[in-house]
């Protein structure tokens, strides 16, 4: 049987390294677009490196996604490539709209003109809820978008939608919920907080400035998610599905799980921090992942307790084991926030 050949972009982000170890085991060729940078990022992919084909390319330069669909015709496109840090779309909205949202229609005309039989996967995300109109929330919820990457998100999605209706394209988008991981980004709250623990319990750091604490969300485990955009380009009909646990936990839940897994006090370090609030807040998402659950047979499979866990004795692991000291901090619009991108 001929070998299928995925293109994924966001190879380089937490989903792309777990989606494109789970396209290798399934057999693929795997073709990953990674954007040129000062610094190679690829502290998530390295142990992939040897096994994945690199393609160049910007979701904010046409020419080059072109390109990319042209030279590797993939079976499947897996559009993970976002600016997706939802703070930094206040402070760069422009941008964000250009990547986040336009990005995906320039992805869409890509494969429509150089590969029209490609499946194709959009990352949507429950922040289009919002301001949510009803909870749990499933596909036919309504849109509130509360910052410039929600909207963003709508716009990415909505545009799948009428490439689906307009061209026939076989392409899908996974609503997806908050997932994480070891691999999180360490400007997310997950792994703000587990990163920040396991630097208090080794005498690396005093406190932990956190934001919003009671803010809901419905968390699960990365490694799951990328299972179900997997599952979605191998049915029958092009369809959008919510990807979630069904479960709500507040910030301070999350802060509760970490420091207890450290055998630590959250009273005496964490300090609640007003500038980390945000302009306007998404205050509590859960979702229904009932459709995922009948038509894709998929379910979550790990527990927001071992999440927290996983990540809190990963980050004690990655930090206990570093040789050289900790990288100076660069002050973002949440605070102070490494400079590293360490992923265990
Ligand atoms: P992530 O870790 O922030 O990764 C984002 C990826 O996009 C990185 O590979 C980044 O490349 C790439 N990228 C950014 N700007 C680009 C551009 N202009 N051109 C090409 N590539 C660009 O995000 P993630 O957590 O893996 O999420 C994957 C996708 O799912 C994103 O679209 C996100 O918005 C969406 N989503 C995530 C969640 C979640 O909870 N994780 C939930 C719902 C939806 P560099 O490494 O070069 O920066
Ligand atoms: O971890 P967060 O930054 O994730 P957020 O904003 O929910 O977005 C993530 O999930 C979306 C899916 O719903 C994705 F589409 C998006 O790309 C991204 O992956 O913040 C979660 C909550 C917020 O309510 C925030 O106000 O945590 C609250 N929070 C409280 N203190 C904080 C902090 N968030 C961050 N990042 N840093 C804090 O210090």
């Amino acid at each position: 049987m001929k070998q299928k050949r995925a293109l994924i972009t966001g190879l380089t982000g937490q989903d792309g390294s777990y989606l494109a170890e789970l396209l290798l085991d399934k057999g693929y060729k795997v073709y990953g677009m990674v954007r040129r940078s000062s610094l190679e990022r690829f502290d998530r992919i390295k142990h992939l490196l040897d096994r994945i084909h690199l393609v160049q390319g910007d979701l904010t330069d046409q020419s080059s996604l072109d390109e990319a669909v042209k030279r590797t015709q993939p079976d499947e496109v897996y559009n993970l490539a976002a600016q997706s840090f939802v703070p930094t779309s206040w402070n760069q909205p422009v941008l964000t709209g250009e990547v986040t949202g336009l990005g995906v229609t320039r992805m869409l005309e890509a494969v429509r003109r150089y590969k029209r039989d490609a499946k194709f996967y959009q990352a949507s995300s429950s922040e289009m809820f919002g301001k949510v109109h009803q909870s749990p929330q499933n596909e036919q919820t309504s849109f509130y978008p509360r910052s410039p990457y929600g909207v963003a998100k709508v716009h990415g999605h909505m545009i799948t939608v009428n490439y689906r209706e307009s061209y026939r394209l076989f392409a899908c988008s996974g609503i997806l919920f908050n997932h994480e991981s070891p691999r999180r980004g360490l400007e997310f709250v997950t792994r703000k907080i587990t990163y920040g623990v396991a630097k208090i319990k080794l005498g690396l750091a005093k406190e932990l400035r956190l934001g919003n604490l009671s803010a809901r969300r419905d968390w699960g485990f990365a490694g799951d998610y990328v299972e179900a955009m997997w599952l979605m380009l191998q049915q029958d009909r092009p369809d959008d599905y919510v990807i979630a646990t069904g479960e709500s936990h507040s910030v301070q839940d999350v802060v509760n799980k970490a420091f207890t897994a450290a055998e630590l006090d959250p009273k005496a370090y964490v300090v609640v921090d007003q500038a980390l609030f945000r302009p306007a807040e998404v205050e509590n998402l859960i979702g229904d992942a009932s459709k995922a659950r009948r038509v894709l047979g998929w379910h979550p499979r790990t527990s927001f307790g071992e999440l927290i866990d996983t990540m809190v004795k990963a980050d004690l692991h990655y930090l206990g084991n570093l040789s050289s000291p900790l990288p100076s901090t660069i002050v973002g619009e949440e605070g102070d926030m490494p400079s590293d991108s360490s992923h265990p």
